[in-house]
């Protein structure tokens, strides 16, 4: 402790002494005396310069190369090849005034570093410039802007009436899913009814909900509409399947949503990687507590048909619980037992 309390003390006094260095150069520089104005350091941070455009170019290059596979993921889904060809013109356009701008802006630092023998050019301004750089960026970015604007109120807009619903409800610490069952309509919901074994809080005497039935893993079709219905149990979570190009927050209080048409199958998908192993996969993307890092679930695609018959074999939650409607009217009750009859056959 008292070693970097030293050590504090000696920093502070080496800069204090510093400063009054400084002082006092820039005194006698303003009374005029002949001492020099740039000492030995300006060079050396033109030079800095220099080595900083270069190695930081570098390593941001070799960077992007080397990494390029994580972040330009093969793509599975209808909409994500709209995105990424977004992503990409943008990259392009920001990328090359980013390499242009900065390469200038160092070079600069360099070429016009002080020098005793030459006085800056007195240029206070040019219209016709001032049009060119304010009006170029305005266009290119409104063009920008609008394509962007216009795919992304595509990608939101209404899902198709054939869109297969499916709940997605975000907690601490993971996603529980909730599948419409025969009917394909998602029974309503009420926070207050949630309870240890209602933990989505789904109301039962609705009769939507009585074929409804949950999943460990996000099984949906290929080639066909899929619509996400997100919400949150406690705090902001998100739904990131990067593989789709889907990200979308879970907000308590708030149901959110995303469709979207996976366009490959998981078996497709592990052929084209040639990689058995291979999981499409569904994250939080909301840094959301301590155990954030466990809020995976893995999406599995498959060939319509072969999804029509895993929807036929997954049990009710009423078939699996049947407590959870005990106290329901006896009407209710009655057509519960007749779906779970159908159910059966
Ligand atoms: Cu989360």
């Amino acid at each position: 402790m008292y070693g970097f309390l030293i050590a504090i003390g000696v920093v502070l006094l080496i800069s204090i002494i510093w400063m009054v260095y400084r002082i006092q150069t820039l005194v006698s520089v303003v009374k005029g005396s002949d001492k020099k104005v740039a000492s030995g350091s300006n060079r050396i941070n033109a030079i800095l310069m220099m080595v900083f455009l270069i190695g930081m170019g570098a390593l941001m290059f070799w960077y992007s190369i080397k990494e390029f596979d994580n972040y330009q993921l093969p793509i599975a889904s209808e909409h994500g090849v709209i995105t990424d060809r977004l992503f990409w013109i943008t990259m392009a356009v920001t990328g090359a005034v980013f390499l242009i701008t900065h390469i200038l802006l160092f070079w600069f630092g360099y070429r016009y570093q002080y020098n005793e023998n030459k006085r800056a050019a007195y240029y206070p301004d040019n219209n016709k410039l001032e049009v060119i750089w304010t009006l170029v960026p305005a266009l290119v970015l409104t063009v920008l802007v609008v394509t962007g604007w216009k795919a992304w109120s595509d990608i939101t807009s209404p899902a198709p009436e054939n869109a297969h619903s499916i709940e997605i409800l975000g907690y601490q610490f993971a996603w529980e899913i909730r599948y419409p069952g025969k009917d394909r309509q998602l029974g309503e919901f009420d926070y207050r009814l949630i309870s240890p074994t209602n933990s989505r809080g789904v109301n039962f005497s609705d009769k939507n909900s009585l074929d409804d039935f949950g999943s460990q893993t996000v099984v949906i079709p290929k080639g066909e509409p899929v619509l996400f219905r997100i919400r949150a149990r406690d705090v902001l979570h998100s739904v990131f399947v990067p593989h789709m190009r889907i990200k979308m927050d879970a907000v308590p209080g708030m149901p959110t949503r995303f469709w979207f048409v996976p366009n490959k199958t998981t078996a497709e998908m592990r052929a084209e990687l040639g990689d058995d192993e291979f999981e499409f996969e569904l994250a939080c993307t909301e840094l959301c507590g301590s155990g954030h890092f466990s809020m995976r679930r893995v999406i599995t695609v498959l060939e319509p048909a072969e999804y029509q018959k895993w929807m036929a074999e997954q049990p009710t939650f009423i078939e699996q619980d049947p407590e959870l409607i005990a106290d329901l009217p006896d009407e209710l009750k009655e057509l519960a037992s007749i779906k779970i009859s159908e159910g059966n056959k």
